[in-house]
């Protein structure tokens, strides 16, 4: 049997293709892509049986994507909207990851991108992504919120497209991800845990669900459960937070722009919101990577903290499908990972040396 190199699998060009018949796009859109979506979902093996009765946990791995976060999928859609509508520029506000996404494909597009983060709070990986993309970044005096309420006066008067996810396009981008899954599964999960900040993403992924729901592709929908930092918790609250606190930078966000969808996603599905403490997102954090071999960011493995707590409660039956999404890679914030993990020993050039450490 003869097989042409590179024809051995379908070629995958990213979500816009893929997912066409569902989105907003016509044959005039130019679609600007770096291939993001066709994450892996994986099983969670060890998750699963140290859960103990029964359940069957996987790994939506979000931080495969190309800039390492769920964010390309909504970017992808944005930028290539905005591009067809004729923006020369796109801006942002961002804890780090929405910024790193704007900025790759502002690049892959050609066009401008200014991105605002909160000064000295977002991770470095992120950081330093927005800044290699050639974003102009602006570290503002202020925290996430307030950069958020700037970029949206400044888009509003001038012609510079805002791509937060008040843009509905990266809605309709990220709602592929609950597509995805269903396909991967073969059905919906029983239940869906992962981070709220901003709140975009948990109002994505319940639209994808409930389309594929009318759509009859799935016969049920999950439960959807979102979890914000103990320090960042306004929808667990009922109430703003004026000054988030959190290790997990990523959602550190006391006024989320999508709060009504998201807490219509949590009621419309049966699910929940709760908070996760910094403690338990580190504990998930650490043996995600050491247990699993996947490596997240924190604001990642609250979804995996949260579906443990919960599971300690007795929440979940035998036979139940939990889907944990993994929104960001490990490698967004190395400064929390060399905080967290044991240090290097420095050993001498000599075997014997280094072969009695191992065996110490
Ligand atoms: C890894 O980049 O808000 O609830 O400005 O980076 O849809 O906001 C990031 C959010 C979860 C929360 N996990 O998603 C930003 C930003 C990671 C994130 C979230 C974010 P939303």
């Amino acid at each position: 049997m003869s097989v042409l190199p590179g024809m051995r699998y379908p070629a995958w060009r990213g979500l816009i293709e893929h997912y066409r018949d569902c989105l907003p796009v016509t044959d005039d859109t130019p679609v600007v892509t770096l291939h993001e979506g066709a994450t892996p979902l994986l099983p969670a093996l060890k998750l699963s049986a140290a859960l103990g009765g029964g359940v069957e946990v996987h790994l939506k791995c979000e931080g495969l994507n190309p800039t390492s976060s769920f964010k390309d999928r909504g970017m992808t859609l944005a930028v290539s909207k905005a591009v067809e509508e004729g923006a020369r520029a796109v801006i942002c506000a961002s804890t780090g990851n929405t910024s790193a996404s704007a900025a790759a494909y502002a690049a892959r597009a050609g066009i401008r991108s200014v991105v605002l983060v909160p000064n000295g709070e977002i991770a470095l990986g992120k950081l330093a992504q927005g800044m290699m993309h050639r974003a102009m970044v602006l570290a503002v005096e202020g925290n996430f919120d307030t950069a958020l309420e700037l970029v949206r006066r400044i888009s509003d008067a001038h012609p510079i497209a805002l791509v937060n996810s008040v843009n509905p396009y990266r809605i309709e981008g990220q709602k592929t991800a609950a597509f995805e899954i269903c396909d991967q599964l073969g059905r919906a999960p029983d239940y869906q845990a992962m981070p709220v900040g901003n709140a975009g993403n948990i109002t994505a992924y319940w639209k994808g669900y409930q389309e594929y729901l009318k759509g009859g592709i799935v016969k049920a929908a999950p439960a959807m459960m979102g979890f914000q930092a103990a320090g960042a918790a306004p929808i667990v609250d009922g109430t703003p937070v004026s000054d988030p606190t959190t290790l997990a930078t990523a959602i550190k966000i006391g006024n989320p722009a999508s709060w009504v969808t998201a807490v219509a996603a949590r009621d419309e599905s049966g699910g929940l919101i709760e908070r996760i403490t910094d403690r338990q997102i580190l504990d998930a954090y650490s043996l995600l990577a050491a247990t699993e071999g996947v490596f997240v960011e924190p604001a990642s493995a609250i979804s995996v903290a949260g579906v443990i707590a919960l599971n300690e409660r007795g929440h979940f039956r035998p036979g139940d499908c939990i889907v944990c999404i993994l929104t960001g890679h490990g490698l967004k914030d190395p400064d929390r990972a060399i905080a967290e993990a044991p240090e290097p020993k420095v050993v001498p050039a000599d075997v014997d040396a280094i072969v009695g450490e191992i065996l110490s």
